[in-house]
C-alpha cells in the first residue's frame, strides 16, 4: 500500500442539522447507512483509512452545506459553530485529520473574519466552499468572482492557504438544460459543468493576474477543464468577446489549480491530467462517504506510474500545498 493523504472527505453533522442535506443524493435504502458515515469519524472511517493506507484525511463539511442557507445570519453562525466542531474532530487525532473550514460567503466580511480564526485560531488548512452561494433568498446565487469578494481573496493570498472550489447542482434558474433528464443532475454530470464553468469565471476575471500565488483546488480530476483548456484558449483567442486577462487559461491551470483523483478513478483521464499539469499539481482523495475509499486506494495503489509520481500525487503534494507534517 501506498501511504496517502486524502483531501475531499466529507463529515456532517446533526447540530446544527446540516446532514439531512445529503439525503437528496441517496435512495431511501442506502441514506441511514450513508448518513451514520458522514457523522462518524474517529470510528468506522478511521478503521477504513487504516485498511486502505490513508494515513491522513482532510475533512470538509458535506454539499452545498453552509452556501445554500439564503438567510445569512444563519450561515455566519452555522458556519462558526461547524468549524468549531471540526476543529474538535482534528484534535482528537491530529496525528490522522485535517480540516478545511466552511464559510458564509454570504456575507463577505463575515467569511473574511471566519476564514482569518479557522486558520489563525482552530488551525484549519484552508477553505471548501461550495460553489455559488444563495444571498438572501434561494433565488439570488453569487459566484466568487463577483466584485465584493476583492478583500476575502486578498485575505486567502495573504494567509496563503487555498480554497477548494467543490460542486453544488446549478440553481433551478441554470438548470433548464436539465429539465426532464434528472439523472444528470448533481455527481453524475452537473456539478462538473457547474464547478468547471465557475472555475472559468475565476480565471476569466483576472483573479489570478491580482493574486498570482493563490491556489484552487478542483475536485474530479478537474471537473472536465485539463481536457478542454486547450480548446477554450484557442477559441477565446479567435474571438476574445472582452476578456481582458494577462495569461492563458491553460497558464493558470498550470501555475494557480491542482486537482485532485476524488470520485474519478479512471487511468486514461488521470493521464491527461498528468499530460495537461503535471504530477506536481495532482492530489489523491477519495470522495468519502459518496464514494467507496477502498475502490478510491485499490485504483490507486495499482496504477502503472513511475514510483517518483505515485508519491507526489499520493502524499507529497499535499504536504507542499497544505503545508502539512
Ligand atoms: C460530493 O460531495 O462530492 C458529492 C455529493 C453528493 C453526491 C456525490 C458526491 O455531495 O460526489
Ligand atoms: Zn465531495
Amino acid at each position: 500500500m501506498i501511504p496517502k493523504i486524502a483531501l475531499e472527505e466529507h463529515f456532517g453533522a446533526s447540530d446544527p442539522d446540516i446532514v439531512q442535506q445529503s439525503a437528496e443524493h441517496f435512495t431511501p435504502e442506502a441514506w441511514p447507512v450513508h448518513r451514520d458515515m458522514l457523522l462518524d469519524v474517529h470510528g468506522k472511517r478511521l478503521a477504513a483509512m487504516d485498511e486502505c493506507g490513508i494515513e491522513r484525511a482532510v475533512l470538509s463539511l458535506l454539499a452545498p452545506g453552509i452556501q445554500s442557507l439564503h438567510d445569512t445570519a444563519q450561515a455566519v453562525d452555522w458556519a462558526r459553530r461547524l468549524n468549531d466542531h471540526a476543529a474538535a474532530l482534528v484534535a482528537e487525532r491530529p496525528d490522522r485529520f485535517s480540516s478545511f473550514c466552511a464559510l458564509p460567503m454570504q456575507d463577505p466580511e463575515a467569511a473574511t473574519e471566519e476564514l482569518t480564526r479557522a486558520v489563525r485560531e482552530l488551525g484549519l488548512v484552508g477553505a471548501l466552499v461550495n460553489g455559488f452561494s444563495q444571498v438572501g433568498d434561494p433565488e439570488t446565487v453569487v459566484y466568487l468572482d463577483d466584485p465584493r469578494y476583492a478583500d476575502f481573496w486578498a485575505r486567502l493570498a495573504e494567509l496563503d492557504v487555498p480554497l477548494y472550489l467543490h460542486p453544488r447542482d446549478p440553481s433551478p434558474a441554470n438548470s433548464q438544460i436539465y429539465q426532464g433528464h434528472p439523472w444528470l443532475m448533481g455527481s453524475a454530470w452537473a456539478f462538473s459543468v457547474e464547478t468547471g464553468t465557475h472555475m472559468l469565471r475565476l480565471m476569466g476575471s483576472g483573479l489570478f493576474d491580482r493574486h498570482p500565488s493563490l491556489t484552487v483546488i478542483l475536485g474530479h480530476l478537474g471537473e472536465l477543464l485539463p481536457f478542454n483548456v486547450w480548446r477554450t484558449d484557442h477559441r477565446v483567442g479567435v474571438a476574445p468577446r472582452g476578456i481582458g486577462i494577462e495569461r492563458s487559461f491553460g497558464h493558470y491551470l498550470r501555475h494557480n489549480v491542482v486537482v485532485t483523483t476524488s470520485g474519478n478513478f479512471r487511468t486514461p483521464a488521470l493521464l491527461n491530467v498528468i499530460q495537461e499539469m503535471g504530477a506536481d499539481r495532482i492530489l489523491f482523495s477519495a470522495d468519502y462517504p459518496f464514494e467507496d475509499m477502498h475502490e478510491a486506494a485499490a485504483w490507486f495503489d495499482g496504477l502503472e506510474l513511475n514510483e517518483g509520481d505515485l508519491a507526489k500525487i499520493a502524499r507529497d503534494n499535499a504536504r507542499r500545498v497544505l503545508r502539512l507534517p
